[in-house]
């Protein structure tokens, strides 16, 4: 199995700039027809890539070929003799009903879907199935449309024929070229919402959601959510629609979130259905954040794609900060930034930690499909942010004006967007470009000294990036550092950006007449780990002080890794401070005005954001850290958190900031209230009265994490109301899968006999294995290895199935270097045998071969 490489990058030897594909439906045996009309680009053979295709002819320039014309092997088509220029038809087979790996057309549920990004167009027809060869596509698809009334693809609708045999053809086109990855081809019967947008400039869109029969009222806001998308995208960037159609399918097989195919999305069903009795808030926030981010990639990623595969964050690192940004501006932008750090700082910290750690720009890869990473969307994002952050807001629109209008149409590198920030500002960032090219997490510690007599203030800060299982050699980073300085004086202060760019450097402040307390890394302004030498008493004054909200946050989440960390090194169970406990009776007493914060103040760290402080995780004493200090909250704390509890009264169910934040922190009270004496009464009270999802499931949530005996009735009264609505019901699997005890493997098989369930349905293994791996440390972290020999069970199973899948669910099993003896030995041993079997998929071989020594 050969790797690629970025340093191996040609360009194509010919280009595509026409093609016609023609479709006859068929669940076993589809027919595509393909003609190509193509010219050469530079020396070289022509090889075409296919996979899993029948080959049934192929014509050049009208006449037959020969197979003496031609070379077949399991994964291209070389032609021998193409010429310069010329046109190729080429017509082969294809399985869909077969196809459970998802990728390419596949027929599930009686619908026909494509994913083709990265590399699925290839099991279509044969194809230079690179992102760099742009073609104008025109698609006819021919099936019975009593069976498959809506035959969608790319662009603009043509014609629609009624032919001879019954069969109905329906024809497409799209006047905007693009690569392979974008296409896509959805038949199937479906209900229709309709809408219609105006863009700035007066264009008139037709906006189509298709969605599963009987799902209408389920995707009103999802439509409403791309209207504002639109109108966002209009507002800070000044950028419009394109086409005169947006359309949207919702699927419920699906590998991923969504895809930005050109003119037709193709979401799963999870990011586009909701209402009120079936969606949680995150739900909600979740649909607008995708439906954004797909929406804005017709201008970053389609309009200016990406040269080749490593380019990958070109786009996707640029979208995710977009929607962040547009998510910001639609609710809190302090919560907003607190649920991105926590990823970055859990699932990105841990993969530069892992085998697989990679640059958000890879170097090298063997299966593209595993690097649409944390890595390459939340670093890229935050690389991104940091852009923005150095050159200004205005700065950063400039330079993203200056590199849409100069590649529009083309196929472009992480290279030429620096460049085009460069140009647009006149910023040096040359050394900036490293973050594109060094994998790792930087550390970085600061030291400040004070001296009265001058009045200077002496910050001195050194940044280190410890080798990567990918890279050993590491240059300092161009990082821009907010902070601000606090004065005794509540209320002054003073907020600076420094640019950290040597591995040490010293930043001098004069006329500086107290020592200021620091706020470092305000607004988590790089992607960093930093280390400080902060009092206790220092972050609760921040967390009470400090002006910007992630900042105050981040303290109290510092406060608790501290307490926790002395604690674990003792080998002792934390006590509550006093002054905590007075912190948090004030909180719960006289709620800031930002509700939201403060229910953010009072949560513990999770034991991801914990676990990666640690470079040996210490489980167990982790988790009965975080469950010890539950308890003595919950126990110093009833009063105020009841009288918390009752002080806002349920309004009735809207999904609106205020809404949200209410509902976060009687949450929040709930989780620590069912810790005392009348858990049972309130987690019972709060399911009862719920008339929301968001509610429900924070009282199944709190019931079971305190283990209350109620858990599992209410469990069972919930899978009962909501049998019938498989949305609903995943997060029921995922419930059941983070049983916080023994019987959970006994549940766990139990789900895979239920009815809804399916091994060829992501979004359901997700809902159960996801779950119990990544939402249960502490039976899937079990000494006895019980937990990680399921998984790899699973992963064995899954992978001749959906490799994608199989190898996203392995990450976990990766990081064995990072656990006690014990558990290094069970993971090393099941990751072992998983790499001796015959025949393991490319996505699940490359991540296990990494993973052992
Ligand atoms: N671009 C797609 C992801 C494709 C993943 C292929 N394995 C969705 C997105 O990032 O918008
Ligand atoms: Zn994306």
């Amino acid at each position: 199995r050969q790797p690629k490489r970025l340093a191996d990058y040609q360009p194509p030897s010919f280009l595509v700039s026409k093609t016609d594909l023609s479709f006859e439906l068929d669940p076993t045996a589809t027919r595509v027809s393909a003609t190509l009309t193509f010219q050469r680009n530079g020396a070289g053979i022509m090889i075409l890539d296919g996979q899993q295709l029948k080959l049934i002819s192929l014509r050049l320039n009208g006449q037959m070929l020969t197979d003496k014309d031609y070379r077949l092997t399991e994964d291209s088509l070389e032609i021998v003799k193409p010429g310069n220029s010329g046109v190729l038809e080429i017509v082969t087979e294809l399985n869909p009903d077969q196809n459970s790996a998802l990728e390419g057309l596949y027929l599930a549920e009686g619908v026909y879907c494509t994913q083709c990004e990265a590399e699925g167009f290839r099991r279509i027809t044969y194809y230079p199935d690179r992102p760099d060869v742009l073609a104008v596509f025109t698609t006819t698809i021919i099936a019975d449309s009593s069976q498959l009334p809506f035959l969608l693809s790319n662009g603009n609708k043509v014609s629609e024929t009624l032919l001879s045999d019954g069969r109905t053809a329906v024809k497409w086109h799209d006047p905007f070229p693009k690569p392979a990855y974008l296409f896509a081809l959805v038949a199937g019967d479906f209900d229709c919402l309709t809408d219609a947008y105006v863009t700035a400039s007066g264009r008139q869109v037709s906006l189509e959601f298709y969605v599963q029969k009987g799902a209408l009222s389920r995707s009103h806001f999802a439509m409403a959510a791309l209207k504002r998308a639109m109108h966002w995208d209009e507002q800070r960037f000044g950028l419009e629609y394109d086409l005169d159609r947006y359309m949207v399918v919702a699927v419920d097989f699906f590998n991923m979130g969504a895809m930005e195919n050109k003119g037709l999305n193709v979401f799963n069903s999870k990011y586009v259905l909701a209402d009120d009795s079936s969606a949680t808030d995150q739900d909600y926030f979740n649909i607008e954040s995708i439906i954004g981010h797909e929406y804005f990639h017709n201008w970053t990623g389609n309009r200016v794609t990406c040269r080749d595969w490593f380019q990958l964050s070109l786009k996707e690192g640029l979208t995710v900060f977009r929607d962040q940004e547009f998510s910001a501006d639609m609710g809190s932008a302090t919560l907003n930034r607190i649920e991105a750090v926590k990823l970055i700082r859990t699932a990105q910290f841990a993969e530069d930690a892992s085998p697989m750690a990679h640059p958000i720009r890879p170097e090298q890869v063997l299966e593209m499909n595993n690097f649409y990473t944390v890595t390459v969307y939340d670093k890229g994002a935050e690389v991104i942010r940091m852009l923005q952050t150095i050159l200004g807001k205005t700065g950063f629109n400039a330079g993203l004006k200056c590199y849409l209008d100069r590649h529009d149409g083309q196929a472009v590198t992480c290279d030429d967007f620096v460049q085009a920030m460069q140009d647009a500002t006149g910023q040096d960032l040359t050394q900036f470009r490293r973050w594109y090219s060094q994998s790792g997490t930087p550390e970085v510690k600061v030291q400040e000294h004070y001296d009265a007599t001058s009045a200077r203030l002496t910050l001195k800060l050194h940044q280190h990036t410890p080798v990567t299982a990918d890279q050993t050699i590491k240059q300092p980073l161009l990082m821009p550092m907010r902070i601000e300085l606090l004065f005794s004086n509540a209320g002054s202060s003073m907020r600076q950006l420094l640019l950290l760019s040597n591995e040490e450097q010293e930043f001098q402040f004069d006329g500086i007449h107290e020592q200021p307390l620091i706020v470092w890394l305000e607004d988590f302004s790089a992607p960093v780990k930093l280390s400080t030498h902060y009092q206790p008493e220092q972050l609760l004054l921040i967390a009470g002080r400090a002006t910007n909200g992630f900042a105050r946050w981040d303290a109290m989440q510092q406060y608790w890794s501290l307490l926790i960390s002395k604690a674990v090194t003792g080998g002792l169970l934390p006590q509550l401070p006093a002054e905590l406990v007075s912190l948090f009776k004030q909180l719960l007493q006289q709620p800031l005005a930002d509700i939201a914060l403060t229910a953010e103040l009072l949560a513990l760290p999770d034991f991801d954001t914990l676990a990666e402080q640690y470079t040996e995780i210490p489980v167990d004493a982790l988790l009965s850290c975080l469950a010890h200090l539950t308890q003595q909250l919950a126990e110093a704390l009833a009063i105020e958190l009841t009288a918390c509890y009752q002080r806002f009264d349920s309004i009735a169910y809207h999904y609106n900031e205020q809404g949200v934040a209410l509902r976060a922190l009687k949450g929040r009270c709930l989780h620590y209230l069912a810790f005392t004496n009348e858990g049972e009464h309130w987690v019972n009270q709060h399911y009862r009265q719920a008339d929301n999802m968001t509610d429900q499931l924070t009282a199944l949530k709190a019931a079971q994490y305190a283990e209350l005996a109620t858990s599992n009735s209410l469990l069972e009264d919930f899978a009962k109301r909501y049998q019938h609505n498989v949305q609903v019901m995943d997060k029921y699997f995922s419930l059941v899968a983070t049983t916080p005890n023994d019987a959970v493997f006994t549940h766990l098989d139990r789900l895979t006999q239920h009815s809804l369930f399916s091994w060829k349905n992501p979004n359901r293994v997700r809902a159960v294995f996801g779950a119990f791996s990544q939402r249960n440390a502490k039976q899937f972290h079990r000494a006895d290895g019980r937990g990680y020999q399921l998984l790899a069970q699973i992963v064995t199973k899954l992978d001749p199935i959906n490799p994608q899948l199989a190898a996203r669910l392995l990450t976990p099993l990766l990081s064995w270097q990072r656990y006690d003896q014990q558990r290094q030995h069970l993971l090393a041993g099941l990751l072992k045998a998983l790499a001796a079997q015959a025949s393991l998929s490319n996505d699940v071989f490359e991540k296990v071969s990494k993973s052992l020594p």
